[in-house]
């Protein structure tokens, strides 16, 4: 099966997990509508799902005993809550996002920032009932989850961006924690929890994390290149942001050129560690090459 072809077919199932999962009418006494409504609507707004997609492809190259879909809609409910916060005027204030008018734009910010704290929330309420049948696969995923998206590690690299973001000399170092933190350790999540479900070996979650964590240097690099070289409608968001607020990103840091390079380097090192994995990695070494090719 070509990559397209599968990629389209792990897209539709998460789609359709999502539909199921993150219901408009989860109960009898479910709330507000406007609050699901809210949560759908950033949640199905047509991002790329690509951390579900890791997650999924990573339990195939196992023999997975349960479906990985819950865990790969628990991160994108993480993911996606993050994206509505980041967009908030506090934070990013942009009115874009995956193509439509941000979640606060489109309700308003209150709805917004509840619509993200709900779907946290959410996250680890579909990881804790739906593998509650393995009680130590459940609390696996939660630790996994749960590190990625804290204080040290999602959020504590979305802090350091804001302190940064205030001085005008901010260092590469200071640049990779951020991305390691803000954008790698979700990628890291998707392919170690994909790898739990799989019932992968200790050796092998080594692997998937550290192709995450290239992968995750690499997907930031290319959007950083991206955001210098797309137009907003390719993009889905706001073009050219960083340098208008003159953010610090390896583009300002190393040049176009240089970062285009190191993109292509820390993709090497991510295919690499997928390599040495067991199970057929065909699929996530042509993501990953794909991904870099958005760069070119
Ligand atoms: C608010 C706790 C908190 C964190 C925000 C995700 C994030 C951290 C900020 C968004 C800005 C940014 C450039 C983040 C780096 C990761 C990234 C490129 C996210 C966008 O992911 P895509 O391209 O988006 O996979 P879709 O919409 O396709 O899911």
């Amino acid at each position: 099966m070509d990559i397209t072809t599968k990629l389209n077919r792990l897209i539709s199932e998460v789609e359709a997990a999502i539909d199921l999962l993150v219901p408009a009418h989860p109960g009898p006494e479910t709330g507000p509508a406007r609050i699901h409504a809210a949560m759908r609507y950033s949640l199905q707004a047509g991002g790329k799902l690509l951390r579900p997609v890791l997650a999924l492809s990573a339990a195939e190259l196992f023999a997975p005993r349960l479906s990985a879909l819950p865990a790969a809609v628990a991160i994108e409910c993480v993911h996606t809550y993050s994206l509505v916060h980041d967009d908030l005027p506090c934070m990013d204030n942009d009115d874009l996002r995956r193509g439509r008018p941000t979640a606060h734009k489109q309700f308003d910010e209150a709805t917004a920032l509840l619509a993200g704290d709900a779907l946290l929330a959410h996250a680890f309420l579909i990881l804790s009932t739906h593998y509650a049948a393995d009680p130590r696969l459940a609390a696996a995923l939660v630790h996994e989850l749960a590190d990625a998206a804290g204080g040290a590690r999602l959020v504590g690299g979305q802090m350091q961006d804001l302190l940064s973001e205030k001085k005008a000399d901010a260092t590469a170092a200071e640049l990779e924690f951020i991305h390691l933190n803000k954008t790698a350790a979700m990628l890291e999540a998707s392919l170690v929890m994909g790898g739990l479900v799989g019932g992968a070996e200790p050796s092998a979650l080594d692997g998937l994390r550290t192709a995450g964590r290239h992968l995750g240097l690499a997907f930031q690099i290319i959007d950083d290149v991206l955001d210098a070289t797309a137009d907003s409608a390719t993009l889905g968001k706001t073009a050219g942001k960083d340098a208008q607020s003159g953010k610090t990103t390896y583009v300002s840091v190393h040049g176009i050129d240089a970062a285009r390079r190191m993109a292509q380097e820390q993709t090497e090192a991510a295919l690499t560690a997928l390599r040495l994995l067991p199970g057929d990695t065909a699929f996530l070494v042509g993501l990953s090459r794909s991904m870099l090719a958005r760069a070119k």
